[in-house]
């Protein structure tokens, strides 16, 4: 397999303002919830949340674990329960889970809880801000949690100018402007993998590469991923023989009856995203 050609370019000046804008949203909260992509768990983290997160609590929500495997969302959330950080999965698009982030935010706060007790300071929501890289669900779950009931609890003293906290019910408040992380893009193999689940600009990726790599992965853990989908024979077959199968089955085809490896790329690559490869987990816990 050739190395990838992935050249994937962040903006400095972004990022800055990004860290920035977060270590003054920090100041006024309890629970910093981070929201990772099930699929890619460590691709979609940026370790920069310990440094930014100080001695706040934490928990962890693994969305989109709706498109992964149910049996990796059980071992990540063992992984993380190992270290005593709090973690949920969910599907941020629906309420379901709702009643279990509050629990599992009070548990995270649970010391803070007890202090303000031991002070007379009885029911007082926890604050919270979402943070996450681009594209993990972040405004989805802010959205979610509002729900319809939502109760945006104005311009506060102290509040940075346009933040508002939003009550998801009376143990819980959300800072509306979720707190922005950046991919770590050093890593060839996150700014793959964030590609995989299209969380970065197609439009500066070769994408044909990216499908074989892609097709790589899959088949270590999924022998017969394409198989069952496009009713091909994979076996024996390198990624490149494998999408041109494809294209022959799926008629995906330039003019002169070339394989349309292109099309072809993007067609499997909007199958993964879109769940019709299954639910498949491309990073696993160790
Ligand atoms: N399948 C699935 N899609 C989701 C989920 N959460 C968010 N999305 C989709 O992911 C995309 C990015 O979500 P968004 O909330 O804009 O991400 P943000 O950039 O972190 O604010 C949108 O198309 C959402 O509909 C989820 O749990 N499951
Ligand atoms: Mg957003």
């Amino acid at each position: 397999m050739t190395d990838n050609k992935l050249n994937i370019q962040w903006y400095p000046g972004h990022m800055a303002k990004a860290r920035r804008l977060m270590q003054e949203d920090m100041k006024m909260i309890d629970l910093v919830i981070e929201i990772v992509d099930a699929r890619v768990v460590r691709s979609s983290r940026n370790p920069e949340i310990d440094k930014l997160a100080g001695q706040k609590s934490r928990l962890i929500l693994l969305n989109k674990s709706d498109l992964s495997e149910d049996s990796e969302n059980a071992r990540w959330i063992q992984y993380f329960a190992a270290q005593n950080i709090g973690v949920v999965a969910l599907d941020a698009r629906t309420r379901t889970q709702m009643k279990k982030v509050v629990a599992a935010a009070q548990e995270a706060c649970k010391e803070k809880i007890e202090r303000d007790k031991r002070r007379g300071i009885l029911n007082r929501p926890i604050r919270a801000m979402v943070v996450g890289i681009p594209n993990v669900g972040k405004s989805t779950f802010i959205n979610s949690f509002s729900g319809k009931t939502v109760a945006k609890t104005g311009n506060k003293p102290g509040v940075t100018k346009g933040n508002q906290w939003i009550r998801v019910d009376s143990k819980l408040e959300l800072l509306d402007t979720p707190g922005l992380l950046w991919p770590k893009f050093e890593d060839p193999v996150v700014g793959m993998h964030l590609a995989y689940i299209g969380s970065i600009n197609d439009d500066i990726i070769n994408k044909e590469e990216l499908c074989m790599h892609f097709i790589e992965e899959i088949l270590a853990r999924f022998p017969d991923a394409f198989d069952k989908r496009y009713e091909i024979q994979c076996e024996g077959k390198e990624p490149h023989e494998i999408m041109e199968a494809i294209a022959v089955k799926k008629a995906c085809l330039v003019k002169g009856g070339d394989p349309d490896l292109k099309r072809v790329a993007n067609m499997i690559l909007d199958d993964y995203r879109g769940g019709r490869l299954g639910k498949i987990s491309i990073e696993v816990a160790e």
